[in-house]
């Protein structure tokens, strides 16, 4: 068995793991990373597209934009779509914000490469994680390999893991409170060999159902169509998935998406969560592990960021003031943030997606809403600084 010493153990190296092991490092604290998965895999992995302002700002200013820069695409709005007409939001003149499409894994890479250009200690492929005296002052890591038992002695341990991982489900079930909706129904979404044939994102309401036209790069769309939770994927050829986003984004002026060869699709289930607290002893749980958005508010990763922001400045205070106060605080200075973000996710949600359930009545309602959205600048102020992203206090 080898033993390790480190000060923050951090289990998972997705956006949360990462910015905090490289935050932690420039204020001189030492971490060791610990991913499940293999490095090709965490970097590959399609996921969220959208980077709040304030997300941006953190890459910048801690030295990780460069690429961001070069390469994401600075989007100044986006537009709502209702009923063949379309109108557009514009961020820069309501908030003075933008907000950049650059894909998830394109973050994880730039994070994973400054960590590895700092001799960072990330653990990929590390077996099997178990979290042990989280309860004392020195809490144990164990993994298991095939051939190997390594243990990491350390003072405090982030539970950065996402939705499926250790750290949540190592809490006494009696120390949380679990909060839950689960939306009936899911997010078809695809990956096209396309440019993009639109210069923002759309979300457009349908009688059949929410559509999204998202982007990636200047040569990839990414599209998404509401389905049912248990849609099998298999049952959508790349014909029908086409013949579908042209009924649900056609306009009255005759814009369709340009199509291509689909490389990816997949079935997202739509899910709000929240557990209280997000500290148990000396683990602090961050990002998925702690909740989950409805991805129309395009939070999730956005959400994880700010999480470990406040947390790096939470062991910064700790180590270098030997003052525990934000540390304290750390769990109820998070759920303010998360839960104006659920809020706003489930709003757009709710706005957007076509209820099978619904009575008429609110059906004419959640029209109207979109309508007046579309058509108040007050209403839209309130979409454009919630999507922006609120500024970290
Ligand atoms: P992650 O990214 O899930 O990373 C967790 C990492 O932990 C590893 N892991 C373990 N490691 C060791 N031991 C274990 N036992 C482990 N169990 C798990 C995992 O392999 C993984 O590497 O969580 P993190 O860092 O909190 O980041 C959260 C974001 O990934 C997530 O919120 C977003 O992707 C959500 N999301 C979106 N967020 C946005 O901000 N904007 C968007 O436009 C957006 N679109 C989306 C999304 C999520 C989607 N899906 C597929 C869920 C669109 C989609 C379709
Ligand atoms: C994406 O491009 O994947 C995306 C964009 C906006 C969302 C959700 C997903 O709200």
């Amino acid at each position: 068995m080898a033993r390790f010493e480190t000060q923050v153990g951090i289990i998972g190296a997705g956006p949360a793991g990462l910015m905090l092991s490289h935050l932690l490092h420039l204020a001189g604290i030492a971490s060791i990373v610990l991913e499940a998965k293999s490095r090709d895999y965490c970097e590959n992995r399609v996921r969220a597209g959208v980077l709040e302002h304030t997300s941006v700002e953190m890459l910048r200013s801690t030295g990780v934009g460069g690429r961001l820069d070069a390469e994401g695409l600075c989007h100044g709005g986006i537009e709502l779509g209702l009923q063949g007409r379309r109108h557009r939001i514009n961020f820069v003149e309501l908030t003075g914000k933008a907000v950049w499409v650059y894909g998830q894994q394109e973050v994880v890479k730039d994070l994973i490469a400054r960590r590895i250009a700092d001799r960072g200690d990330l653990r990929f492929e590390c077996g099997e994680v178990s979290l042990h005296n989280l309860d004392t002052s020195r809490p144990v890591i164990h993994l298991q390999g095939n051939a190997t038992a390594d243990e990491i002695h350390c003072d405090h341990v982030a539970g950065c893991d996402g939705f499926h991982g250790v750290s949540r489900p190592s809490i006494p079930a009696n120390v949380l409170t679990v909060y839950e909706r689960v939306y009936p129904f899911a997010w078809l979404g695809i990956l096209a060999e396309a440019p993009p044939s639109r210069e923002e994102l759309l979300y457009m309401y349908h009688d059949r159902g929410f559509a999204l036209y998202s982007m990636r790069s200047p040569q990839v769309t990414r599209l998404y169509l509401q389905c049912k939770p248990d849609e099998d994927v298999e049952q959508w050829t790349d014909e029908r998935i086409w013949d579908e986003l042209r009924t649900r984004l056609a306009c009255s002026d005759g814009w369709l998406p340009a199509e291509g060869k689909i490389l990816q699709k997949g079935v997202t289930g739509m899910r709000s969560f929240v557990v209280e607290p997000l500290q148990y002893g000396r683990l602090f749980l961050a990002g998925d592990a702690a909740h989950i958005v409805p991805p129309t508010g395009a939070k999730g990763m956005n959400l994880a960021l700010a999480d470990v922001h406040y947390l790096a400045d939470a062991l910064r205070s700790h180590y270098g003031e030997n003052n525990d106060e934000k540390l304290q605080r750390y769990s109820s200075t998070c759920l303010r943030r998360i839960w104006k973000a659920q809020r706003f996710s489930w709003w757009m949600t709710s706005l957007l997606h076509r209820f099978e359930e619904a009575s008429a009545f609110d059906h004419k309602r959640q029209v109207a809403e979109l309508d007046y959205v579309m058509s108040s600048r007050a209403a839209a102020a309130g979409l454009a600084e919630n999507y922006v992203g609120l500024p970290l206090e």
